[in-house]
């Protein structure tokens, strides 16, 4: 039988609209700006995110760093949260590639409020890095897939730009968090000076994503894509895939939400397994395995052998992330399987 895929929502494989539509795609030279499908794209982009332009990236990470780039200088600091992708993730692009120095800080459920990001400003003193930018991740991933509402986004987003700062948003998922929220991905987003959002993990796509903001941040951001190496030719077979992840893939997201909260439910209730089900609002489930006294490696290893494949994300932490390749029955075979995975373990150790 096929394993459960669970470990990220970026193992969705395109459908067969985005592979029609992938073969049929117009496409041109899109160092050159002429790839008709690339251009659709961000125009659609731009017009969903309420902003002046929008731009094709090949990956959520080239992305953030391109936005970090942009807004800061060499020996600026960058505040984030601790677990934040751009922290932990990213193979500490921001330094490597911005010359920029993380400033983290841990906030309840990933979620980072104006007094938290505050008193992390450094003074404006000449031989002190100076901070330039704070990022926000929404949803938040390794929390477990918690959202800022607009209201939360905003009130740091004010603070910040009245601090002469910029706010970029990691929206890897904001369209999981929009979902959740019933909110428009424009209105939850507007505080944000620009934005980076993920065709490729649950809306599908098979490569992709992409940087919205101003015309004159997405003119910088170009540069910095061809600085990289990210300039892309005939770019529009993948364009299309996004094109019909972008109008397609959003209202069905709630079924990924459901079966997230579903797995939650099931996990709360194994002994040894610890979660809270009420902070699973989007597709993503964090468990923690302490109580089994196996590492979170040991775990995912013992349920690959069942056919259940999850992530280990700390020590003691599981995530298991639904998408549209894994259907309810999928979800009650994973369950299934951690449930006789932990009673096989706590009869071995009455034994
Ligand atoms: N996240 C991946 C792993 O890197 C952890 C996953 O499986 O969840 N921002 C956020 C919030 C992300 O979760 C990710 C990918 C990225 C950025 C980077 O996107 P890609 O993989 O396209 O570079």
């Amino acid at each position: 039988m096929k394993p459960v895929d669970l470990r990220s929502d970026t193992f969705t494989k395109p459908t067969p609209a985005m592979r029609r539509a992938m073969a049929e795609a117009e496409v041109g030279d899109d160092v050159y700006g002429e790839d008709p499908t690339m251009n659709r794209l961000q125009e659609l982009a731009a017009e969903i995110f309420g902003r002046e332009a929008a731009l094709f990236v090949p990956s959520g990470c080239m992305g953030n760093v391109l936005a970090i780039k942009t807004w800061t200088k060499p020996t600026n600091e960058v505040i984030c949260e601790e677990r934040s992708h751009v922290n932990l993730y990213e193979l500490g692009s921001m330094s490597a590639i911005a010359g920029c120095i993380p400033r983290t800080t841990p906030a309840p459920n990933g979620i980072l409020t104006w007094e938290l990001v505050e008193p992390l400003i450094r003074e404006k003193i000449y031989y002190d890095s100076q901070t330039a930018l704070v990022t926000l991740e929404n949803s938040h991933n390794m929390h477990g897939g918690t959202v800022y509402t607009q209201a939360a986004a905003e009130n740091v987003c004010n603070g910040a730009h009245a601090a002469g700062l910029r706010v970029h948003l990691d929206g890897a998922r904001i369209f999981n968090a929009a979902v959740a929220l019933g909110a428009k991905v424009a209105d939850l987003t507007r505080g944000c000076d620009s934005v980076m959002f993920c065709l490729s993990k649950g809306l599908g796509a098979p490569v992709g994503s992409m940087l919205a903001g101003s015309k004159d941040f997405i003119e910088e951001v170009r540069v910095g894509r061809k600085l990289l190496g990210g300039g892309m030719r005939q770019a529009g077979v993948l364009a299309a895939a996004g094109l019909v992840a972008l109008e397609e893939t959003p209202k069905i997201l709630h079924v990924d939400h459901e079966n997230a909260r579903r797995l939650a439910e099931g996990i709360a209730q194994i002994k040894g397994l610890k979660i809270d089900p009420k902070k699973v609002v989007t597709n993503i489930v964090i468990f923690d395995v302490k109580g089994s006294g196996w590492t979170a490696n040991d775990f995912c290893a013992r349920l690959e052998k069942m056919g259940i494949l999850a992530l280990s994300v700390e020590k003691y932490e599981v995530r298991f992330v639904t998408h549209y390749d894994v259907d309810r029955a999928g979800i009650e075979r994973a369950l299934v399987a951690v449930e006789e995975l932990m009673t096989a373990r706590s009869s071995a150790s009455a034994n």
